[in-house]
């Protein structure tokens, strides 16, 4: 559970958090697949609760009435087009799976399916689901329970919604046809929401059950489903990431935490040599590693303090060593605009999604930020693509804010935190020859609309990142310029 089974030559997931399937469709075709990306994140496909009382907040997707795959995204039909459009061009999709719970006690009852239920008998007919479905008596999880009290973390409701009980023989099969339904339909995996809400025995029997990734959508036969639990683990609760990394991969939210913290200048660039486990971070192959999610991004989730689309600089550069440093499985985040934490996507007077429109530079207008579409982030989607499964080698630093490594024989970046610039020459690694750096311009008929580096004979290159450059990267590689 453990292999996202990207095509071969791509490493990167994108969340499109809220995206219309039609369009994600659409961005496989024209820009993800060949971009080299290896998969998307989507939001929950399965169908919620409607709630206009709050002008369809983002979060009522993850209050399911249902496993019917119609939500504001599209409908079932447009979902498997979605996934079928997108393999055939190499791009993964990897399903949001929400199946701690259910609904709150929301003021509406009807679900973007239609489906209605009874949340105060917690009566789901659509699915079905009944009373003896869920923990019971209910109870509500506490702040304090987080520190001490795994049993009532797993067994009473979060923020208030009706907990199931993973554990009853019914929900199992449920959850497993809602799942083997998506496999089938070509997912290549699934975010496990709120795992640590749930025992990860109850889990591995569900798991089990699933079925093989379907091989007529590109999938090698006997391919087990990519599987990543959502767990925050700051290292200081009853519950640890360990107990899930038997299961799949973890999400490590100190991956965010560290790189905004030393993008922002709070901890020097030049520790990042020993990034990975070294710093309290699990195991490479265990680990979904991010900046930023769609809750830390807007203080959900007891996340906040991370640094997001809208601190650029810092922000760049922090995705940019995500994705040069070998460690870790990465996932970018691409967010819709928002100044209220709670506000959903762009819609329009009949709440229907707006879809992103390109701009002529190709990034996003109609109220998205699309940053994958930033240049200097999907420059190092390709970066990490060339790269490969080579390690880390010619560290530099200048025992403070700038740092530079190469990538095997493939890559090489230099960072510049410091209030001075860099200008060096430094060690590259690479073949002699002129190159393009990819992140202060594209390569156009032949010649660098950035910086161009010359590296000599002996893999040696001047090297000029100035302090007040737009950014603090620049990446040179050996792989057709994008
Ligand atoms: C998650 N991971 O474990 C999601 O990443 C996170 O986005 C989800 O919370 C949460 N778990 C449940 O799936 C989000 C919002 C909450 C929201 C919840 C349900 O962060 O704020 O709660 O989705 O929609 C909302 C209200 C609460 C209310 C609750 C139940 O904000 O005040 O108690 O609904 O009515
Ligand atoms: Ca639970």
């Amino acid at each position: 559970y453990k292999n996202p089974y990207y095509a071969s030559g791509r490493s990167v997931n994108v969340h499109l958090f809220e995206w219309k399937w039609d369009d994600i469709a659409l961005e496989c075709e024209r820009f993800l697949g060949p971009r080299g990306f290896g998969g998307i994140q989507i939001s929950p496909p399965n169908e919620n609760v409607v709630i206009r009382a709050q002008n369809r907040p983002w979060w009522e997707r993850y209050q399911p009435m249902s496993y019917k795959l119609v939500t504001r995204s599209g409908n079932e039909r447009q979902f498997a087009d979605m996934v079928r459009r997108c393999n055939a061009v190499g791009v993964r999709i990897y399903v949001d799976a929400v199946i701690n719970h259910m609904t709150g006690e929301p003021p509406e009852n009807v679900g973007t399916g239609g489906s209605t239920a009874s949340f105060s008998d917690w009566h789901y007919p659509a699915v079905p689901y009944r009373r003896e479905h869920f923990n019971w008596p209910p109870c509500g999880i506490e702040g304090s329970d987080y520190a001490t009290n795994a049993w009532r973390v797993r067994n009473c409701e979060l923020v208030g919604l009706k907990d199931l009980d993973q554990s009853n023989e019914h929900v199992r099969q449920m959850i497993v046809n809602f799942m083997n339904e998506l496999i089938d339909l070509g997912v290549a995996g699934f975010r496990i929401d709120a795992a640590k809400h749930m025992w990860p025995s109850d889990l591995r029997i569900i798991y089990d059950r699933l079925h093989n990734l379907n091989s007529s959508h590109g999938f090698p036969q006997n391919a087990r489903p990519y599987i990543y639990h959502e767990v925050i683990d700051y290292g200081s609760e009853a519950i640890s990431r360990d107990e899930y990394t038997p299961l799949g991969a973890v999400t490590e939210f100190k991956v965010g935490i560290e790189l905004s913290n030393a993008f922002r200048g709070n901890n020097a660039l030049r520790w990042l040599s020993s990034w990975g486990p070294n710093w309290g971070l699990l195991q490479s192959g265990d680990a979904l590693t991010f900046v930023e999610n769609h809750d830390n991004e807007r203080g959900h989730g007891g996340g906040g303090g991370i640094l997001t689309y809208k601190e650029p600089r810092p922000y760049k550069g922090a995705i940019a060593f995500l994705l040069a440093h070998p460690y870790g499985e990465p996932q970018i985040m691409s967010s819709f605009s928002f100044w209220d934490s709670e506000v959903g996507p762009p819609m329009d007077s009949n709440q229907n999604i707006i879809s992103p429109s390109i701009n002529s530079d190709g990034t996003c207008g109609n109220g998205w930020v699309c940053q994958h579409r930033w240049r200097q982030i999907y420059a190092m989607v390709d970066f990490r693509n060339v790269a490969g499964n080579t390690g880390v080698n010619n560290w530099w630093d200048n025992g403070s804010n700038q740092i530079a490594f190469c990538r095997g024989n493939n890559a090489f970046i230099a960072f510049n935190g410091d209030y001075w610039d860099l200008n060096q020459t430094l060690q590259t690694c690479l073949p002699a020859g002129r190159y393009c750096d990819v992140i202060s311009g594209d390569k156009v008929n032949n010649s660098c609309r950035g910086k161009t580096v010359t590296v000599g004979n002996d893999g040696r290159a001047h090297i000029s990142v100035g302090a007040i450059d737009y950014d603090m990267m620049l990446a040179i590689h050996i792989g057709p310029q994008v």
